[in-house]
């Protein structure tokens, strides 16, 4: 099953609303989701209450709502969901949904991204809110690191993201992994650090190559019994992500992507697959969505192979 969450509101350059329709068309023309479901999550909510520590925070806690009842839906009806969403704050609501589905399971992260998107609103500069759902999912504040004096609105809507899905811990720091985050603020570092989270580097991914890389990953997490596994479009290398809102050098390249890819959802752990953050309208002759697109294409090929997707 496809899940769409065509929303930007929690990213600080807006557009990656049209991420998505982008990777349909591509879809369509290829007839890539033929005979799969595609549902539609909501996202226009009145613009509610926003603050400069968590910016659209109202906005992102509904449309996050909605993408835990969408995901919870398609996980209690023994799908596999694709997420393809805007910005990265929508995983806050992927992750809670396959939480509710199976409170008592042990979930696995694997954030291959370019951030560690591990600020909360006492920590984060920006506000923006894609830089959030890690710590959301943990349920950590960070107050040792204290850097904004957020006000009681947006404490209490930051809660309620941290409770979405009537969990409050989704995950253990020692279940989450990262592969390839290279661009850290240091409330972030001293989190990783502190929580002791493992950060696969792009250099570990070069060197190892990317298919037994995945497959140390999965090993790392072998005592978890589900996985999720959200890619932002960041992680590839600077140069060949003009199509996302940060892009950053020194990051994963597309075949290494697919093979990282292919190799993870191989294993029937992964309940969950997410692509974020693509931006067509920064994309200089599409050449990140039709990176994007062939990873794409890669998972929903292994899923299909693997009898996983409907
Ligand atoms: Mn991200």
């Amino acid at each position: 099953m496809i899940i769409t969450v065509c929303s930007d509101i929690g990213a600080g350059v807006r557009g990656a609303d049209q991420g998505i329709n982008a990777l349909l068309n591509l879809s369509k023309k290829s007839g890539l989701f033929d005979q799969i479901d595609i549902r539609e999550c909501v996202v226009t909510f009145p613009e509610g209450f926003s603050s400069q520590y968590a910016k659209h925070i109202e906005q992102v806690l509904n449309i996050s709502e909605s993408v835990c009842e969408e995901v919870w839906d398609s996980r209690v009806s023994g799908h596999f969901p694709i997420v393809l969403s805007g910005d990265h704050s929508s995983a806050a609501g992927t992750i809670a949904g396959i939480k509710k589905a199976n409170p008592e399971s042990r979930l696995g992260i694997i954030w291959v991204d370019a951030h560690a998107d591990l600020h909360t609103p006492f920590t984060s500069f920006s506000g923006n809110m894609h830089g959030m759902p890690v710590a959301a999912a943990l349920g950590v504040d960070n107050l040792a690191c204290l850097l904004r004096d957020p006000d009681k609105m947006t404490q209490e809507f930051w809660s309620r993201l941290k409770l979405l899905g009537g969990v409050f811990e989704k995950t253990k720091a020692s279940d989450v992994v990262y592969v390839s985050v290279r661009d850290l603020e240091e409330q972030e570092a001293y989190l990783i650090e502190k929580l002791g989270i493992r950060n696969f580097s792009t250099t570990e991914l070069h060197d190892k190559k990317a298919t037994p890389l995945g497959e140390q990953i999965l090993a790392y997490l072998k005592d978890c019994t589900e996985i999720y596994l959200s890619f932002d479009t960041d992680c590839l290398d600077g140069s060949i992500s003009k199509g996302t809102g940060l892009p950053v050098e020194n990051g994963i390249m597309p075949k290494e992507a697919e093979d990282l890819i292919g190799a993870i959802l191989q294993n029937e752990k992964v309940v969950c697959f997410e692509i974020t953050e693509l931006n067509p309208g920064l994309d200089i002759n599409s050449a990140t969505i039709n990176i994007v697109y062939h990873i794409l294409e890669t998972a929903v090929e292994i899923l299909k192979v693997n009898n996983r997707l409907d």
